[in-house]
């Protein structure tokens, strides 16, 4: 039996404030939360809908170290842009709050306190990397030296961003601090960890059995980190910009900023309700739901809800319906590389067009898959659906009406079949659009709200009041009664989707925003008086769009530059002979098992069968593959690389990835090894 409550609390993640927001972050997790908590206050639910930036982090004194400025600065700037792209695009927090806020500096402080009196943390001392000169500790990110896979220089400590491996300082080839350029050393250090181990079992049981409606997305991903092992989780570091530590003893450090961000749901909530803040967090009474991208749902259901259970008395999320990810014209979308749509262009370039993107991002919406945004698509759903279908049939109703009726809702004869028959179906397509929002199923809600439209375009083409008009104005009164009915349902029906056309045609219509009228077939009563038709949306010209397309035509051009300019494409190396080459045993494989190598977001262990035997390889691809990615998946290796220990496992051999000249990596795949009948035979050698 479905849990009846009192009020919904939604959260969205909190973009990091060192950019701009793109079409990825607004088709990801925005537009959806944005639709539904449109659609619940439609149908009168007490809803609290709260954001804000996410103001701490690495990225972001990277950010200020490149525009040569603070931190804060960095974050005052794209603090005051992201909430007005948010406004722009009719995403309207109740508050969009910010991390750098005193009342979350003091509220995460005191949650950091808290468990830290609770004794719910263990104090670990390690050794980390230290710039002499700089007198700082210094973040994997702050590392830099030559990458021991592709011998390229500019690799960072964590990640080389030209052959994409994952790192760790240790494997750089001399190391060098980003601030001072000297030699980092190791120093001790310590540190404060949550024991996710602790709360295994009990994140089994809430999850694994108490929600397995959730998306197998997320249920999937928890279940492979749950099966991996939980690992105690560092929630503090050496930086100097953060929420300080409130322990002595503890300057010069911060809270890890995934430990402060998630309380920045609960600051914002206290920055809006002082007093009534706890109603939203702490009480049975509220359902919490977290709207976020695939790769925050660790965060969200795993590292959260144990910092919430650990301090007690919060509520836990209903449901996280994370979205996967939108790519851009093929290309995945890449803040760094500036492959994306930012929305504040967007606005700039579209004036007046927010509804068109949040139609086609929900349209396109990834909500089980990577899916594709591409200009010419966009260009297509609204020339021909929006404005062909959806307002195109608003606008013949209304102008039909102004023609024969002057303005006002004329009476309804007798209904024909015809008539009934579309007004019928209105009922179970609201029944419809009702489950897809609540199971969190946008597209398909989407699609209903869309087939009311098409059964009212359809039926006043078929009946065509125009012709009747000459010699049967009362056919054609109830023809254009029925018309409006529907129209006043698109009225409400599009709200969540589009809320600029649907407040437009309401004022046009002078009809209700009420949900429970949607369907009931007579919304607008005869005589009742309309205003002129105006045009709901307006055809988007090619020019519009090739000159967006121009516009990513040169960034690739840009990036493909750059690649050229030695920042991609590796210099060649120098000659080997037939016989040097003929040593490397290369042969295809196939993925049996894949799992996460617990205490590393990066590694996958993977056991693959190679024709020749059956063998564990250690591979730094988790960041870009899931465990279930690979299982299955043919590759090619090379089998006689001298076995090295990685984490305590054995690794033998290497897969052979390639990296594009723009920097991404790709597996070399066995001709078409995974769509071919007779797939390439594991241990097929290649030479
Ligand atoms: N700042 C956004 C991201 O990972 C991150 C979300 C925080 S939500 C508490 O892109
Ligand atoms: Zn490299």
């Amino acid at each position: 039996m479905e849990k009846k409550f009192k009020r919904t609390l939604v959260t969205c993640a909190l973009p990091y404030a060192n950019g701009p927001v793109h079409i990825g972050h607004l088709a990801g997790v925005y537009v959806p939360a944005d639709i539904y908590v449109r659609y619940l206050r439609m149908k009168g639910e007490d809803v609290l809908y709260v954001c804000g930036s996410d103001e701490h982090g690495v990225p972001i004194t990277i950010q200020a170290r490149k525009q040569g400025c603070s931190p804060q600065d960095i974050v005052d700037k794209y603090h005051v842009m992201i909430d007005e792209s948010f406004k722009g695009l009719g995403i309207n927090f109740d508050i969009y709050g910010r991390t750098s806020s005193g009342t979350h500096l003091e509220n995460a402080s005191a949650f950091f306190r808290k468990l830290y009196d609770d004794g719910k943390f263990v104090r670990r001392e390690s050794e980390q990397y230290y710039d002499p000169e700089a007198g700082t500790f210094l973040a994997d990110r702050y590392i830099v030296g030559t990458c021991p896979k592709c011998g390229a220089e500019g690799a960072y400590g964590d990640q080389c961003e030209k052959c994409g491996a994952s790192l760790s300082p240790e494997e750089l080839v001399n190391p060098a601090s980003r601030l001072s350029g000297a030699a980092p050393v190791k120093r001790k250090t310590t540190h404060w960890y949550l024991p996710l181990q602790d709360y295994e079992k009990w994140l089994r049981e809430w999850i694994l059995e108490g929600h397995k409606e959730w998306r197998s997305n997320v249920y999937g991903q928890v279940k492979s980190w749950l099966d991996g092992g939980l690992q105690p989780r560092a929630v503090t570091r050496d930086l100097d910009w953060g929420v300080p530590v409130p322990v002595e003893g503890a300057e010069g450090k911060v809270l890890y900023v995934w430990f402060d961000a998630p309380i920045g749901y609960i600051s914002n909530t206290m920055e809006l309700l002082p007093d009534s803040w706890e109603k939203w967090w702490k009480s049975d009474d509220t359902r919490l739901v977290h709207f976020i991208g695939k790769d925050n749902i660790v965060f969200h259901c795993i590292v959260f809800p144990a910092m919430l259970k650990a301090y007690g008395g919060y509520v836990l999320p209903e449901n996280v319906p994370a979205n996967e990810f939108l790519n851009l014209e093929g290309e995945k979308i890449s803040t760094s590389r500036g492959w994306a749509v930012w929305a504040h262009e967007y606005l700039r370039d579209f004036p007046g067009k927010q509804d068109v993107l949040r139609y086609v991002l929900t349209a396109n919406a990834p909500e089980t898959k990577d899916n594709d945004f591409s200009w010419k698509d966009f260009q297509t759903r609204n020339n021909s659906e929006l404005v062909a279908v959806f307002g195109n049939f608003v606008n013949r109703a209304v102008v039909l009406t102004h023609k024969y009726f002057e303005g006002r809702v004329p009476a309804r004869g007798e209904l024909l079949p015809i008539d009934r028959e579309a007004l019928d179906q209105i009922p179970g397509l609201k029944a419809s659009l009702e489950r897809n929002i609540e199971t969190f199923k946008f597209r398909e809600a989407l699609r209903d709200a869309m087939q009311i439209a098409r059964v009212g375009n359809k039926h006043l083409s078929d009946t065509e009041p125009w012709k009747v008009a000459k010699d049967d104005m009362a056919r054609c009164s109830t023809i254009l009664n029925v018309s409006l009915q529907i129209c006043a349902d698109l009225a409400v029906a599009f709200e969540p989707f589009t809320p600029f056309a649907a407040a437009r045609l309401r004022t046009m219509l002078d009809s209700p925003l009420d949900w429970s009228l949607l369907g009931c077939g007579d919304i607008l009563p005869a005589g009742h008086a309309i205003r002129e038709a105006e045009l709901l949306f307006a055809k988007i010209e090619d020019e519009a769009i090739q000159a967006q397309i121009d516009r990513l035509a040169r960034i690739r051009e840009k990036l493909k530059e750059e690649a050229a300019a030695g920042t991609g494409v590796e210099p060649g190396k120098e000659e080997c002979t037939f016989e040097e080459f003929g040593r490397m045993d290369i042969r295809t494989a196939v993925v049996l098992e894949a799992e996460r190598v617990p205490k590393t977001d990066k590694l996958l262990k993977l056991t693959i069968d190679t024709g020749l035997d059956r063998r564990t390889i250690v591979s730094g691809i988790a960041e870009y593959y899931s465990p279930e990615d690979m299982v299955g998946r043919h590759i090619c290796v090379l089998a006689n690389l001298k076995p090295r220990v990685i984490r305590g496992i054995e690794s033998k051999g290497m897969i052979l990835m390639a990296r594009q000249s723009d920097g991404r990596m790709r597996f070399i795949t066995p001709e078409n090894g995974q769509e071919a009948a007779e797939p390439l035979m594991p241990g097929s050698t290649i030479g």
